[in-house]
C-alpha cells in the first residue's frame, strides 16, 4: 500500500503550528522548549514503513513502560522558530525499542540529531499520566515568561502559587483546579528531574520548573497549549498587579466555592478547603 506523504499527517502538522505559536509568545528563545507526542501504530502506519528504522538512539534510562509506543518529537539543540521551515529537520518520529533503551528513529532529524535532551522527563511523565489518564497523548515544556518569573518573586510552593495564579483570572480555577506543582531547580535534561517531574505529574498537569519554565500534559494540542497559556496569563496578570502596587481585593475561598459548584470542578483540597459554602 502506497504511503501519504509524511507533511501532510495531522500530528506533523499540529506540531509545527503549535511551535510556531510557542515561539511568536516568546516562550521559546534559541533551543528552548521541547513536545512529546504520542501516537498510534495505526496513524503512523498511513505515512510510514514500520519496518524501515533509519537509526537506533541510546536512551539513558528505562523507558520499558513505554516499549513499542510511537512519539513525534522535537530535536535537540533545535530551534522551535525553525520548526514550520524544515519539519524533517526539527522533529523526528521515534518508536521506544523492546529493549526500552534506545528509540528507533522512522522519519526526521536528517542531520543526524536526536530527540530532546529532556526526553527523560517527557518519557517518565508520560508514564506517569497514563497512569492517571490513559488518554494522554502530549507532553509540552516551553519557558513561559511570567511563571518563570514568578518563581523568582513569589513564595515557592505549589499552594502559594497555585492559589495566586486561580486569584488572577477567574477561569484558572476552572482550567487547572488540580493547581500547579513545582519543584526546586533541578540539572534540565537528568533522570533526576525526569523523576521528580512524572512524580508531581501524577498530581496535576502542570508542573512549574524554579528558574526555568513550565511542563505541561494531556490528551490533545489545545488542552495542554490552554492550560500552559492560562497559567502564564495570570502570571502576567500577576506582574501588573505587583507592577500597579499590589493586590487590594480579590477572589475570596468562599467566591471559589461557588465557582466549583458551576463549573462541575473539584479543587484540589490542599489548595482550597471546600465545604466553607452551605
Ligand atoms: O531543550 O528547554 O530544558 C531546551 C530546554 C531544556
Ligand atoms: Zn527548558
Amino acid at each position: 500500500m502506497s504511503k501519504k506523504a509524511i507533511l501532510t499527517a495531522p500530528f506533523v502538522e499540529e506540531m509545527v503550528e503549535v511551535t510556531s505559536n510557542l515561539y511568536r509568545l516568546g516562550w521559546d528563545e534559541r533551543n528552548g522548549g521541547n513536545i512529546t507526542y504520542l501516537l498510534e501504530e495505526k496513524e503512523v502506519a498511513e505515512y510510514l514503513d514500520l519496518q524501515s528504522i533509519q537509526r537506533t538512539i541510546p536512551m539513558n534510562f528505562d523507558g520499558s513502560a513505554l516499549r513499542g509506543r510511537y512519539f513525534i518529537v522535537t530535536g535537540s539543540g533545535k530551534y522551535f522558530k525553525n520548526v514550520a521551515k524544515d519539519p524533517a529537520l526539527n522533529l523526528g518520529i521515534i518508536r521506544v525499542a523492546e529493549d526500552g533503551e534506545n528509540v528507533e528513529l522512522l522519519w526526521g532529524y536528517h542531520d543526524g540529531g536526536v530527540p530532546t535532551s529532556e526526553l527523560p522527563a517527557h518519557l517518565m511523565s508520560h508514564i506517569a499520566r497514563l497512569e492517571v489518564d490513559p488518554e494522554n497523548r502530549i507532553v509540552m515544556h516551553c519557558h513561559a515568561t511570567h511563571l518563570l518569573a514568578m518563581t523568582f518573586s513569589h513564595e515557592l510552593t505549589s499552594r502559594a502559587i497555585t492559589r495566586t495564579l486561580w486569584q488572577m483570572c477567574t477561569e484558572c480555577l476552572v482550567v487547572f483546579p488540580e493547581g500547579v506543582q513545582v519543584l526546586p531547580w533541578l540539572i534540565p535534561g537528568s533522570n533526576e528531574i525526569g523523576e521528580a517531574t512524572a512524580e508531581k505529574m501524577k498530581e496535576s498537569r502542570l508542573v512549574l520548573w524554579s528558574f526555568h519554565g513550565i511542563y505541561g500534559a494531556g490528551k490533545n494540542m489545545d488542552e495542554v497549549f490552554g492550560l500552559i497559556e492560562t497559567a502564564e496569563k495570570a502570571a502576567e496578570v500577576y506582574t501588573y498587579v505587583c507592577a500597579q502596587g499590589g493586590i487590594k481585593q480579590m477572589i475570596s475561598d468562599e467566591q471559589f466555592e461557588l465557582l466549583a459548584q458551576q463549573f462541575g470542578v473539584v479543587p484540589n483540597p490542599e489548595f482550597l478547603e471546600i465545604g466553607v459554602v452551605q
